[in-house]
């Protein structure tokens, strides 16, 4: 227990430390002037070298700093704001007592005091801090857990909408996402003259029971990791996506983005993932891995859907796949 005493008469900080030892308390402080104090607790400093008090003991009538001034200045720093305050002081004044507990102490008592009411105070006035701090000590824990779990529910959150073999979003995910800007854009058409598009690819890599049958799942699912790797590459622009949409066929959502130019990116990803030269000896349409991919387009107003623009990317991918693969659709 650290506790701190201020009396300018040398008589009676003596006499409080004596009783105060005797007692058992250690890690008395004692000064003989409110400035002495006010320096000790840094106060109208930057609070840095705040000392650690968990009891003052305070006289009144003092030559520089009276103890009710001294009492209001310690109050009023947020750091000793808990710091119970007992006024020990000769003036019996009732309107010292006044001022003392509206300077914010805890306890007043008048010299000559009886040694067993001193200590009785002391206790109680150490008992209220002791709550006070494991209150705090609680509340700050709560706090502490309440974040974490905030941490833990938004990882949650995430991992939930993230496919965990690619890392790309997953089929949830993506339809939070299509209906999502969906929404904004057709908002967005209704409101303004020049309407924006939005565009969907619909990718399907080719041929890939094959390439599992001759090179195995494990290699399959690396061959997926890297056409998942492309898609990430070519989706940079903030509010594309790119998802795995199930098994081997992935989705690429480009809100603002017109058919021609979704056309544009679904070739350079065509071109990409070719471009992987991952083997693929018994694939009818080149020795590498290749991909088909359908897009569409559309401008999302009221008596437009997103699902019609899923099954017309589907529509295009089938074209993709029966006109001869490694090819882009519309
Ligand atoms: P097409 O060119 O017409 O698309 O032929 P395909 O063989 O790719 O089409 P099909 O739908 O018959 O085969 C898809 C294969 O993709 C079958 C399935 O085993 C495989 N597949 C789906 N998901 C995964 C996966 O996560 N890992 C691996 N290794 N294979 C997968
Ligand atoms: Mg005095
Ligand atoms: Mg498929
Ligand atoms: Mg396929």
């Amino acid at each position: 227990m650290n506790i701190l005493i201020i009396d300018d008469d040398e008589d009676t900080s003596l006499l409080l430390e004596t009783i105060l030892k005797y007692e058992g308390y250690d890690g008395i402080v004692t000064v003989n002037s409110g400035q002495a104090a006010l320096n000790l607790l840094d106060i109208g400093g930057n609070n840095k070298d705040a000392a650690e008090v968990d009891l003052i003991l305070l006289d009144v009538i003092m030559p520089d700093i009276n103890g009710i001034d001294t009492c209001s200045a310690i109050k009023s720093n947020e750091e000793y704001q808990d710091v119970p305050i007992i006024m020990v002081t000769g003036d019996t004044e009732d309107d010292t007592l006044k001022k003392a507990f509206d300077a914010g102490a805890i306890d007043f008592i008048t010299k000559p005091f009886k040694e067993v009411e001193l200590l009785a105070r002391i206790r109680s006035a150490l008992r209220l801090k002791g709550e006070i701090d494991r209150r705090k000590e609680r509340e700050s824990e709560l706090l502490h857990v309440t974040s974490l779990l905030g941490e833990a529910v938004s990882n949650l959150q995430k991992i939930s909408l993230t496919d965990g073999m690619t890392g790309l979003t997953n089929r949830r995910g993506f339809d939070e996402q299509l209906i999502s800007e969906f929404q904004r854009l057709s908002r967005k058409n209704y409101m303004n003259d020049n309407v924006e598009a939005i565009s969907l690819i619909l990718l399907d890599v080719d041929q890939f029971k094959q390439f599992n049958d001759i090179y195995g799942h494990v290699e399959g699912d690396h061959c997926l990791q890297q056409v998942a790797c492309i898609l990430m590459q070519e989706t940079k622009r903030p509010g594309d996506t790119a998802a795995r949409y199930g098994g081997e066929e992935f989705v690429v959502l480009l809100p603002e983005t017109t058919g021609e130019d979704a056309m544009i990116v679904a070739e350079r990803m065509r071109v990409a993932i070719e471009g992987l030269q991952i083997p693929h000896s018994h694939s009818k349409v080149s020795s590498f891995v290749t991909v088909s991919l359908g897009v569409s387009w559309l401008y999302p107003m009221e008596e437009t859907s997103a699902d019609f623009l899923v099954t017309s990317a589907d529509q295009a991918l089938y074209k993709a796949k029966t006109t001869g693969r490694n090819r882009v659709h519309m």
